[in-house]
């Protein structure tokens, strides 16, 4: 049962999918209840779940919309963070696909033919030891990571000559959603590889991280959401 005249946004604690929609009802000002799960309280919620996932955003009438891809754009459009032509949506969406499928299903055989960059990373959280995870991910730093990150280096360097943002001269969902995988790629949740300074070496999107991460609302979220696993999320000057 929605809370009277409030957003609910359920997902887990950790800043992954519900992130990118956390940050932007923040930024519109919009009260929102952040209804967060451990896995075993998740469990009651389930059930309750459009497609039986999180994230979902509950309407303040009780109703459900699922898919984080659709959660954000429609989040997007209520705080302005969506732009009105066809083709600087289409930028966006360019960029926020290139990024967000980090939680994409992957077989760990396929791990290195998919085609989301962050998606590379999924089967990765399956293996069992540190040093299994910690070897795969180098691996997928040093081959196809490194591809996926050069290509989005030279997308956000074009976009910023051209217009500022990535879908033009204003700032958009696109810019939230890249800024939140970026950050989630460097966060202790990663266990040290990537490691926290791997933008060191994408001066690029080292310099578009930070500049995301120093938005009002987006600090401000930070500012009051101060788990370690969201240290990476900071600007550059506040991260431990
Ligand atoms: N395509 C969906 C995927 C949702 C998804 O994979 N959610 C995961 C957490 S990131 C989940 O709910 N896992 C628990 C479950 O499947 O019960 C989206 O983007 O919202």
């Amino acid at each position: 049962m929605s809370s009277q005249g409030r957003y609910r946004l359920h997902y887990f604690t950790y800043p992954a999918r519900a992130e990118p929609a956390r940050l932007m009802l923040t930024i519109g000002n919009i009260p929102f209840d952040d209804v967060t799960y451990t896995p075993e309280s998740y469990a009651e919620f389930k059930p309750k779940a459009p497609f039986g996932q999180v994230p979902v955003l509950e309407f303040p009438d009780g109703s459900m919309l699922a898919q984080g891809g659709a959660i954000d754009r429609y989040v997007a459009k209520l705080v302005g963070l969506c732009p009105a032509d066809p083709l600087a949506v289409a930028r966006a969406d360019e960029a926020a696909f290139h990024v967000e499928d980090f939680f994409a299903t992957a077989h760990p055989e396929a791990a290195f033919h998919v085609e989301d960059f962050f998606a590379l990373f999924r089967p990765t959280w399956y293996m069992s030891t540190a040093e299994e995870k910690a070897a795969a991910r180098r691996a997928i730093l040093e081959g196809p990571g490194r591809d996926k990150l050069l290509s989005l280096s030279r997308l956000i360097e074009e976009a910023e000559a051209a217009g500022g943002w990535i879908a033009g001269d204003k700032m958009s969902y696109a810019d939230i959603i890249v800024f939140a995988n970026l950050s989630l790629l460097i966060s202790p949740a990663m266990e040290g590889t990537p490691p926290p300074n791997l933008y060191d070496q994408y001066p690029v999107l080292k310099a578009f991280r930070d500049r995301v991460a120093r938005v009002p609302g987006v600090r401000e979220f930070y500012r009051t959401h101060t788990e370690p696993i969201r240290s990476s999320f900071r600007p550059d000057s506040e991260r431990a």
